[in-house]
């Protein structure tokens, strides 16, 4: 593991090869594109790559053999949005106040003087976009954006040229496109307005008007404004030319995107694309209806494996595949029951979404955070590789600047590590430690085979609705994951030392 911060290394101007610019003439180091495809609670075991059979995800199969999978891999945090944020920041979510599930009314989290993997990479020459998910928080302060007009500080202000997102979720009001900043579609006739803490009056919610949830109905929760049929968390009002059709979502998304690599495909880009698949509600288009034998959540995954076939056929379209990095994860373990009646459950049969892993989102349990991995860099890294070395998204950020040769300002990124020898299949352990946070903000260790979880005493099972294993624990748990992933065995007595070594492992972290 490389611990130094990046700079302009021998290495990574290696990895950059030299090309005659047909415009300029000049000999060049042509950057490669950067395309980062990040699914919405999409499981370990929910790709036909990674051993589901229920459903058949022939494009990211087949970017799975055409570059490295890895299958000790990691998100940060157990839920979105602090996931994200390590992510976009790399730095560990539980630095940051305000980093829980936001709503959708949130002000912005990511600040416009914090350093973000898409600074960086503009600094590095690249036109850079986030399409789809955000939920990062919009906007000043908590519910006073300028809903109607330009709402600011907004994308462009963490080094995003353009930006194409729903604010939060797809279950969460507003429940609009925001383009650049701007709501779109918007009618000035219908001013939209948004309120976490309480219902306009004379507007129906899931609660008041059960009877117009004609398309789903929620599990729990949820049971707020009512949009395309079903009700949402938050409430909204008016805005109404502008509200998504959720079953056009991954088309509207997709669209952007492929119209991003198109206009920009003459120079180097990063495309963060965030698909709202496989969140809740889970409503995909008609033409995947019943794609697998697992309702909408199975049909979902079908939906994002075809937004990763449009992404792969774009870059080949236009000649650029070779050129282009293509990473693709997921920002958190997956749920089934996310509180929705969408009969996820009922129609599982047998499908795991967590694969072999115990627990799910929100949990220190590994299915919170060991996530689906995949890089693909045509004639860099060897095609058809699979990796167990242990890799973090928190890495993603240093990864990515030594690859194209960025420096990092001083305190940029301070949990992020340069990995690129793990992504390049030539590290075959990755890192001494990664750091898993739980949606109740329990910090857990995994180093080598063993995996550290810290006491707490929170409930085993979520109390609130998804019928999940939490972790929790009120003394410690440790498990060797090599002999044991299930996290069956807890050999926390047997090992005090380990016990000892792993807390001081993460307290340090803490501390730093
Ligand atoms: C929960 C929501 C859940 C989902 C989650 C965030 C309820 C009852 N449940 O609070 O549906 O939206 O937050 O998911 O409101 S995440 O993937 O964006 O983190
Ligand atoms: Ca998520």
């Amino acid at each position: 593991m490389n611990i130094l911060k990046p700079f302009a290394s021998l290495a990574s101007l290696l990895l950059i090869s030299p090309v005659v610019t047909a415009s300029s003439g000049k000999k060049n180091a042509k950057k490669p594109n950067i395309v980062l495809i990040y699914a919405d609670d999409l499981g370990y075991g929910d790709l036909e790559c990674y051993g589901a059979t229920r459903v058949k995800t022939p494009h990211v199969n087949a970017l799975a053999r055409q570059g490295i999978r890895f299958t000790n891999a990691h998100a940060a945090a157990a839920t979105s949005t602090p996931s994200r944020y390590a992510l976009l920041t790399g730095q560990y979510a539980f630095r940051k106040p305000g980093t829980d599930v936001a709503a959708g009314n949130a002000g912005m989290i990511i600040r416009p003087e914090q350093y973000t993997m898409a600074d960086m990479l503009k600094s590095a020459g690249y036109t850079t976009a986030a399409i789809g998910k955000w939920h990062l928080g919009l906007g000043d302060k908590t519910g006073e954006q300028d809903w109607n007009g330009e709402i600011t500080p907004a994308l462009n202000d963490i080094g995003f040229d353009y930006s194409y997102i729903m604010a939060a979720t797809a279950d969460r009001v507003p429940c609009v496109f925001v383009e650049n900043g701007r709501i779109v579609g918007l009618d000035p006739n219908d001013p939209i307005e948004v309120s976490y803490t309480r219902p306009f009056e004379g507007e129906p919610t899931g609660k008041t008007h059960p009877q117009l949830l004609y398309k789903q109905k929620p599990s729990h929760g949820h049971d707020q404004t009512i949009v395309n049929g079903i009700s949402r968390i938050g409430y909204m009002k008016g805005g109404k030319s502008a509200w998504w059709t959720d079953e056009n979502i991954a088309d509207s998304i997709t669209n952007k995107a492929v119209r991003f690599i198109e206009k920009n495909r003459e120079e180097p880009f990063f495309l963060y694309f965030a698909t709202n698949d496989v969140h809740v509600p889970r409503v995909p288009h008609p033409r995947f209806r019943g794609a697998t034998p697992m309702g909408v959540r199975g049909d979902a995954i079908a939906q994002f494996d075809w937004c990763v076939g449009q992404i792969l056929a774009t870059l080949d379209r236009l000649e650029i595949a070779d050129n282009t990095i293509l990473i693709l994860s997921s920002d958190n373990g997956p749920v089934v029951d996310d509180g929705y009646a969408d009969q996820a459950e009922e129609l599982l049969g047998g499908h795991r979404p967590g694969g072999p892993f115990r627990g799910g989102k929100y949990s220190a349990f590994e299915a919170g955070t060991r996530i689906p991995c995949i890089v693909r860099w045509p004639g860099k890294i060897k095609a058809g590789k699979t990796s167990d070395a242990l890799v973090s998204q928190i890495d993603w950020f240093a990864t990515l600047a030594e690859i194209v040769g960025s420096e990092l300002p001083d305190k940029a990124a301070p949990d992020s590590f340069v990995e690129t020898d793990a992504w390049m299949g030539k590290d075959k352990k990755g890192r001494e430690f990664v750091i898993e946070q739980a949606a109740n903000h329990t910090l857990s260790v995994i180093s080598g085979p063993w995996k550290y979880i810290t006491p707490n005493k929170g409930p085993r099972m979520i109390t609130w609705g998804p019928k999940i294993e939490t972790g929790n624990l009120a003394e410690p748990q440790l498990y060797d994951l090599r002999k044991d992933k299930e996290e069956q065995h807890n050999l926390a007595d047997r090992y005090p030392d380990k016990v000892r070594e792993l807390h001081e492992r993460i307290t340090s972290v803490r501390k730093n």
